[in-house]
């Protein structure tokens, strides 16, 4: 795999997203590899916990790479989310525990990476947010769903309809992140949380990820084709090409 990077240690696997000249941003590419690895994660009979990474030291995932939005038919926009749906339920539904360890930028679609994994491990140099309503767009990969399930509906509307930035330890005061680690910290107490997990029984956690994969699986997926609806029509709109496109200028100024 070009931009998924695996590796396995004591039961352990992690997979690391390494496209770190865009921030490791989700294209078309990258999505397909990781829903590939999650799929083999699924079907491998050894793997007792998944770890989750972004690579370099500025970003987990700064977000879907909006150079391959911006041009989207409401078409394409529409399969785009299903199918980051797809492969965020599928994490979701694994039967291990997943934790994603998170430094730098999770922003838009990397943050609703990090919200569909079980636990969330943070630096307080992460950066939170849902930049997506300043774009044009709303967020397209089950995340309308998820964030308010995890930190309230309240609060989970606020970051969504102002895009505002939430840094780690904010993140961790409102549960958004289960731990909160200074960088020097973050292994050790990343290997403690895995030990723990390790420790118990396989059979009590393997009963457990099941329960929770049951009780999201049925709302879920009336969840994201209501979501994918909302995402498809925000195309057929002139505020996301200009937003987008003006986003994609000033880049291209710096
Ligand atoms: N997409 C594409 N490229 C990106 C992205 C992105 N999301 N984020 C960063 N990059 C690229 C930059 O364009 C730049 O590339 P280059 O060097 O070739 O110009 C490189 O990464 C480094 O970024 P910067 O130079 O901008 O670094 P700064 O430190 O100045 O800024 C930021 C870092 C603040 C993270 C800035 O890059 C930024 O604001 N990025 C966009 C963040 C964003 O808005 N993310 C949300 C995108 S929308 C989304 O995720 C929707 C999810 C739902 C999808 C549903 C299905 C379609």
């Amino acid at each position: 795999m070009k931009y998924i990077k695996t590796s396995v240690e004591n039961n352990v696997i992690t997979l690391t997203i390494t496209r770190p000249q865009a921030l490791n941003a989700l294209n078309t590419e990258v999505l397909s590899e990781l829903s590939t690895a999650i799929r083999e994660v699924g079907e491998h009979p050894d793997y007792r916990c998944l770890v989750i990474r972004g690579s370099g030291n500025r970003a987990f995932v700064a977000g879907a790479d909006i150079s391959e939005m911006v041009d989207y038919t409401p078409e394409q926009a529409f399969d785009f989310s299903m199918f980051g749906n797809r492969v965020f339920a599928q994490l979701e539904q694994l039967p291990i525990p997943t934790i994603a360890v998170v430094h730098g930028y999770a922003l838009g679609g990397g943050m609703e990476l990090a919200i569909a994994c079980d636990i969330r491990i943070a630096t307080p140099n992460a950066r939170f947010a849902l930049p997506e309503t300043g774009l044009g767009i709303i967020p397209g990969f089950g995340g309308v769903f998820r964030l308010g399930r995890l930190i309230g509906e309240g609060r989970a509307k606020y970051m969504m309809y102002t895009g505002k930035t939430v840094g780690g330890e904010e993140a961790y005061r409102i549960g958004l992140v289960e731990l909160l680690a200074q960088p020097e910290e973050l292994e050790e107490m990343l290997d403690d949380t895995l030990k723990r997990i390790l420790n118990n029984s396989q059979v009590a956690i393997d009963k457990l990820t099941n329960i929770f994969a049951y009780a999201h699986a049925d709302a879920s997926a009336a969840d994201f084709l209501q979501e994918a609806e909302h995402f498809k029509a925000c195309f057929a709109h002139p505020d996301q090409k200009e937003r987008m496109q003006s986003f994609l200028d000033k880049q291209n100024a710096k």
